[in-house]
């Protein structure tokens, strides 16, 4: 159990009080703890061990009844308060929660005013125009449901990737304990590191299928076993779904591949191989009756007549053109990563103060970080005014100076707002060392509009790096409308650069938006968005994946530079 989850735990409990119609003052308890939950540095289990219930009261908005639940939490991987409150509202009611825009309050007049228990209904009743009979529930509201149960469907069962990643690294840690594993990896659209991940696979060698399937299906949170054999099994762990298959190990590398897929890649290279008088399966490679290789992957690709692909490329988005071109390009590694530019600071929404975010960045091998905190439009993110500017960069300066290899440099994450105009004057943007701009409001503009607004901000001569291009929250907010060829011409004409921003739920620029940047010959910023120092740390591989299933090398990415160059590729180039 990690906090997260811990998290998720309280905010259930918190809905289903919301929905029975419970007292305020104890679902704000709950919320409260998962908030803090949420973002906090310790590991909460840890703290349970350790302190128990008068250490973990010690964490402010954490009381006597939620510490008492964390300790129960931490030691038996279960709430009963939980599972109690989950049997007392109908499983579908549980669901709409689920919905964008549909919350405990909705819920619960929904039920008591049209008896709604379920997706379904809530969609009849919309589409029938039956919810204007709920005060503060009228024709747009309906509309905005709709499109909130259309965007659940197209996400339905699909986790994001930064949800899955831990999880699957801990069963391959708890699984490679057991000597009964000799080898195993991740495979699946994880392996391919996708935004959004069905379910986990996983690949096993071994001897005795059995020990590893009992291992398996009695791993700490199953909640389900859904097939247990002896090549193969399907849990429920924690609301995902994972596979286990056992392989022998002559199979190793046919099955690494098979199962890593995409499909259309694998059914590429099965072409190939026909044409070469072969068969390649998951069990191997195989001329007739005879087994020619597959005990490791590259054995795969060998045996067709190509170098290795790596399997963020298998999408058969032209991978296999490119490496019988020999064009497969030598991708960006983390290690490539020089410094971020766009974190935010105390001195905006972020959490931790400039040095701290400072001395983050250098035990990452970091050289610079921009500190891009709002511009005072975004009020509800603590946006700066202009006498805070001038105060955060005294700040900057007395920071900068107890430093040699290693600068922060001053930004602003400046607000693109409605009317085109950007939310600090041209007199303060010059002074900044990078400027990063952003929409954060009025994202139904017209796509010729929104195109307009972006492009005016690019035109600007401080404008450096537009931030998050599509506004994108997977999930929850569908892209603003935007005609992304148009954005990336004036990109490459203004010597613009467009961000990837990494964070897990946005991963925008997406993988192709990378790639056409990379066509059009537009840099890219891998940028965290971090807002505070855990984030900093924990969310760039994420960026880096995307930047990685895009086709991007090193080359391609600004961050990469080293500060002098990097800010030669700026617009003011200081
Ligand atoms: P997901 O789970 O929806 O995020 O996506 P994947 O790619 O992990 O798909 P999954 O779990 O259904 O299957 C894992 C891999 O197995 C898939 O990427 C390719 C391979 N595979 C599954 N079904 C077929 C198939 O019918 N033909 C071929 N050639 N490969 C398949
Ligand atoms: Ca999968
Ligand atoms: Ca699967």
């Amino acid at each position: 159990m990690v906090n997260l989850d811990i998290a998720r735990i309280f905010d259930e409990i918190a809905s289903i009080l919301e929905i029975k119609g419970e007292n305020p003052f104890r679902i704000r308890a709950y919320r409260r703890a998962a908030r803090t939950i949420e973002t906090l540095t310790q590991d909460l289990k840890v703290i349970a061990e350790r302190g128990g219930v008068s250490e973990l009261k010690k964490i402010p908005g954490i009381g006597e009844g939620i510490a008492k639940k964390i300790v129960e939490i931490a030691q038996t991987g279960d709430c009963k308060k939980h599972r109690e409150l989950k049997r007392e509202v109908p499983a579908g009611m549980l669901e709409l929660l689920k919905i964008p825009g549909v919350g405990p309050k909705t819920i619960a007049k929904l039920h008591e005013e049209l008896g709604i228990t379920s997706i379904e209904e809530l969609e009849a009743a919309a589409k029938a125009h039956k919810l204007g009979v709920i005060p503060g529930l009228g024709r747009k509201v309906e509309e905005n449901i709709l499109k909130g149960i259309a965007q659940y469907r197209r996400y339905q069962g699909r986790v994001l990737l930064s949800k899955a990643l831990p999880y699957a690294e801990t069963i391959v840690n708890e699984l490679k304990k057991l000597d009964a594993v000799e080898r195993i990896t991740i495979a699946g659209s994880l392996r391919r590191m996708r935004e959004t991940i069905g379910d986990i696979d996983i690949l096993v060698v071994s001897k005795r299928p059995a020990e590893v399937m009992d291992a398996f299906t009695s791993l700490e949170g199953v909640e389900d076993v859904i097939a247990k054999g002896d090549t193969k099994s399907s849990i429920v762990l924690r609301g995902m779904d994972v596979d286990l298959r056992v392989v022998e190990s002559a199979s190793f590398g046919a099955a690494v591949h098979y199962f890593t897929g995409s499909k259309h890649h694998n059914i590429r290279i099965r072409e190939l191989g026909v044409k070469r008088g072969l068969k390649i399966n998951e069990y191997g490679i195989f001329r007739g009756e005879e087994r020619i290789g597959g005990e490791n992957e590259e054995d795969v690709f060998k045996s067709v007549g190509l170098p290795y692909i790596p399997p963020e490329l298998r999408e058969d988005r032209g991978e296999v053109e490119a490496a019988k071109e020999n064009r497969i390009p030598k991708l960006i590694e983390l290690s490539d990563l020089r410094g971020d530019l766009h974190v935010h600071t105390k001195w905006s929404d972020g959490k931790n103060s400039i040095e701290e975010m400072a001395k983050t960045a250098i035990a990452l091998g970091y050289e610079y970080i921009a500190v891009a905190d709002h511009s005072p439009a975004v009020g509800i993110a603590g946006g700066m005014n202009e006498e805070k500017l001038k105060r955060r960069q005294q700040e900057i300066e007395r920071v900068n100076a107890t430093f040699d290899n290693f600068r922060v440099l001053s930004s602003t994450e400046v607000d693109i707002k409605s009317d085109f105009s950007l939310d600090f004057p041209d007199e303060i943007l010059k002074e900044l060392d990078v400027v990063v701009a952003a929409v954060h409001s009025k994202f139904t503009q017209d796509k010729d509009t929104m195109t307009k607004r972006i492009i005016t901000a690019m035109e600007n001569p401080h404008v450096d790096i537009i931030a998050h291009p599509t506004g994108r929250v997977l999930g929850k907010r569908e892209p603003y409308e935007v005609d992304m060829e148009r954005l990336m011409e004036v990109a490459h004409d203004t010597g613009t650069v467009m961000e990837l921003n990494s964070f897990p739920e946005r991963l925008d620029l997406n993988d192709v938006h990378c790639r056409m940047a990379k066509d059009y010959g537009v840099p890219i910023a891998i940028s965290t968005d971090a807002h505070d120092a855990m984030q900093m740390r924990d969310v760039i591989k994420y960026g880096v994946a995307t930047a990685r299933r895009g086709w991007l090398e090193a080359k391609d990415v600004v961050n990469t530079r080293g500060l002098e160059e990097m800010l030669k590729m700026l617009k003011d180039g200081r």
